[in-house]
């Protein structure tokens, strides 16, 4: 996969060069580009907002400039420039010991457009099934806007090269995208096969099934006088396997309700789960 990010702060996106991203980057699984947008601006001063048409607060980006940035970066002219931060030392793991083959989520969309991802509160809720969905992606831009936004028109115009999406991370107000781009990159990038080195982790992730995961315990089996629940040192597999999802049916009932609701009419879970959670 390729990734690429326009902004006016680079150096916001320095973390993708780190932990499981930066691997999935040595691991050659992943190329990510991070360009400054005033590498486009048309004017000395390198402006790329000016004051919103109609009036009213704040400044409003260009499209005399991200037009050109978004044709570059779509037509890859520019070089995917950021490289992992550290050698990640090349030991084996959970899949290849147990020799389980890398497979990818299926993909929903057959288009040969890069998808063009635009962070903004007034978008559609990224989801867990958007991460699975583009974890599949072959390029991928991200667009990060500042300010009041971008004239709308870019995104009019982007149609013709990308599949866009306006996209939110939450209920709250960033002061820009770059932020989100982090958050959804790494949703995304640990669902690209073969980076996790652990698929059942992510099968069994929380919202995977459309639940939040219960609590987890490990050695030593008592610790400052609380003990780890009985049941899972029991080595019975069907019995483990019940306490987890009762626990997960229990926490999801108390903090997200509204999936309790949805998991129940997609038949995740029964009247029954319910009843025994
Ligand atoms: Cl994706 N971008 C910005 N700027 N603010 C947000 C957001 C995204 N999601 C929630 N708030």
């Amino acid at each position: 996969m390729r990734i690429d990010v326009i902004t006016i702060f680079p150096e916001y996106l320095e973390p993708m060069r780190h932990a499981l991203l930066g691997k999935a980057i040595e691991q050659g699984r992943l190329e990510v580009g991070v360009h400054d947008l005033r590498n486009w601006a048309e004017d000395k001063h390198r402006s790329v907002d000016d004051s919103p048409a109609g009036g009213g607060p704040g400044m409003v980006m260009m499209p005399t400039v991200w037009g050109p940035a978004l044709d570059d970066v779509a037509a890859k002219k520019v070089p995917a420039n950021l490289e992992s931060a550290e050698a990640h030392l090349n030991r084996p793991r959970h899949d290849e010991l147990e020799g389980i083959e890398p497979k990818a989520y299926e993909a929903k969309e057959d288009s040969e457009l890069p998808l063009l991802i635009v962070p903004t509160p007034a978008g559609a809720p990224f989801t867990q099934a958007d991460a699975q969905a583009w974890s599949t992606e072959e390029h991928i831009v991200f667009a990060c806007g500042r300010y009041e936004g971008i004239d709308q028109r870019v995104f009019e115009d982007a149609k013709k090269r990308y599949r866009v999406r306006e996209v939110s991370i939450g209920d709250y107000v960033l002061i820009g995208g770059e932020v989100a781009v982090l958050v959804m990159s790494e949703a995304i990038v640990r669902l690209i096969p073969g980076v996790l080195g652990n698929r059942r982790s992510h099968e069994e992730d929380s919202f995977s099934d459309g639940l939040l995961e219960g609590p987890c315990y490990t050695k030593p089996r008592v610790w400052r006088g609380l003990e780890i629940p009985e049941v899972l040192l029991s080595g019975n597999h069907k019995l483990i396997e019940a306490f987890r999802k009762s626990n997960s049916v229990a926490r999801t009932k108390k903090v997200r309700p509204d999936l309790i609701t949805r998991a129940l009419k997609e038949g995740t879970i029964s009247p029954a789960d319910l009843e025994q959670s």
